[in-house]
């Protein structure tokens, strides 16, 4: 069992990461994928990495890899790893948590001299969350081969830049994109240390998650045209209203994701836009995504058939033109046994109690899941609070985590094939 994580280590760094904000006049941290902050934080990561004495190397889609080499580099690695770019007017901690806790794992496991066979990779996964591009999982996607150098060029921003046109600013499309792509056997295990993000754990006074399984998300684009007229003079039998008939799809899918009654079927619409968005004009267009998630991909795909139909009966009914794309449609994945396992080990060793328990949030794990086994270990969230400014979790919360999670690399770095010990 190693020691203790360095807290004041782990604090200044996430501390630091904090700065990268791309609007410090506003509330909270907003750092988008490839914006001047986002460039400036990897190169702060990648420049602790390097001092940390781990090969620093970079892919075409700017996943970023932090290797502690192993006695016998030749094996499969480990790999820990999770994102920095954030929502817009997020907290300081989700993703950055598991970005520091890889980091201060592999500094702890390389400062004890415990003999590791394994190398072992601290990673930043490329634009984890859709904030920017509107899909997220962007790096560990294209890792799991769901996402092609052509495709990227479909990606674009609110700007109308495209991802392809970042990828080819910075330089990434002289690289090979092929070489992304990650297949099973290429990594022996990847576990993520992540924020909860929900308020189970504080509810248990339990400070560390084993995350069991992930919820996947499926995202729809979607336009609503009908007519833009006057708010004033146009009789309401005579509307074709966009904002209207938005609004009438929105309570269906809230409806539809409670009809269900548990905790992991949801649907959200958080993005929304409306043209020419003016107090005194019907909208003749709307545009917005619909966010559907659950653990069953059965329960998730009826969600899906079931809101899509009733978009198509209400752009009949109002006579609009409805457009929608499914832009994203992930499959739930269950964690590995033995690396759960292993977490527990080191849990029973440090006499922490755990929670067994699903992810609602998704997180580069689902992703890497279709190439390698995964699992998540959880600190608690400050009133489940996350996505939001307000998001906390103490450092001692964050360093509980870190050691578990670097006990858990190093026993895995040192297991064969069959999952047994070796040294
Ligand atoms: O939306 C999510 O679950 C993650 O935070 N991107
Ligand atoms: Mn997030
Ligand atoms: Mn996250």
């Amino acid at each position: 069992m190693l020691g203790k994580a360095d807290t004041t280590r782990m604090y200044n760094e996430l501390s630091a990461l904090k700065n990268f904000n791309t609007c410090p006049e506003q509330e909270g941290i907003t750092r988008l994928l490839f914006a001047d902050e986002e460039i400036m934080a990897r190169a702060y990561v990648k420049q602790r990495m390097v001092k940390a004495g781990l090969q620093v190397t970079e892919d075409t889609i700017g996943n970023i890899y932090g290797t502690l080499v192993g006695s016998q580099p030749e094996l499969a690695p480990v790999w820990s790893g999770s994102h920095i770019d954030t929502v817009r007017n997020a907290g300081m901690y989700d993703g950055t948590v598991g970005v520091i806790g890889a980091l201060e794992a592999c500094r702890m496991i390389r400062e004890s001299n415990a003999p590791h066979r394994r190398s072992i990779v601290a990673l930043i996964f490329t634009s984890e969350e859709p904030t920017r591009f509107g899909i997220g999982c962007i790096g560990s996607r294209t890792m799991a081969g769901h996402l092609s150098l052509e495709q990227t060029k479909s990606l674009y921003d609110d700007q109308g830049i495209s991802l392809f046109q970042e990828l080819e600013r910075l330089g990434y499309t002289k690289m090979d994109y092929g070489a992304v792509r990650k297949k099973k056997g290429d990594v022996f295990a990847s576990v993520e240390l992540h924020i909860e993000q929900a308020s189970v754990l504080e509810r248990l006074g339990c400070p560390i998650g084993i995350v069991e399984a992930i919820c996947a998300p499926t995202y729809i684009q979607v336009t609503l045209e009908g007519q833009q007229e006057h708010a004033g003079s146009t009789p309401m039998n005579e509307r074709r209203d966009a904002m209207a008939a938005a609004s009438e799809i929105i309570l269906k899918l809230e409806s539809l994701a409670r009809s269900h009654g548990n905790n992991h079927t949801v649907g959200t619409i958080g993005k929304f836009c409306a043209y020419p968005n003016s107090p005194n004009v019907i909208a003749g267009r709307t545009e917005f995504t619909i966010d559907i998630r659950d653990i069953d991909e059965t329960v998730k795909q009826d969600m899906t058939q079931k809101i899509c139909a009733y978009i198509d009966n209400v752009a009949m009914l109002r006579n609009l033109r409805a457009r929608y794309t499914v832009t994203a449609d992930d499959l739930p994945c269950v964690s590995a046994p033995p690396i759960i396992a292993a977490i527990t080990a080191s849990c029973e060793k440090r006499n922490i109690p755990i929670h067994k328990m699903i992810s609602g949030a998704y997180h580069d794990s689902l992703m890497i899941a279709e190439f390698a086994p995964v699992a998540m270990i959880f600190v608690p969230s400050r009133g489940g609070i996350s996505h939001d400014p307000a998001e906390y979790t103490s450092i001692e919360e964050i360093a509980a985590g870190t050691e578990v999670l670097a006990d858990t690399l190093l026993s895995l770095s040192n297991m064969n094939e069959m999952g047994e010990a070796e040294q």
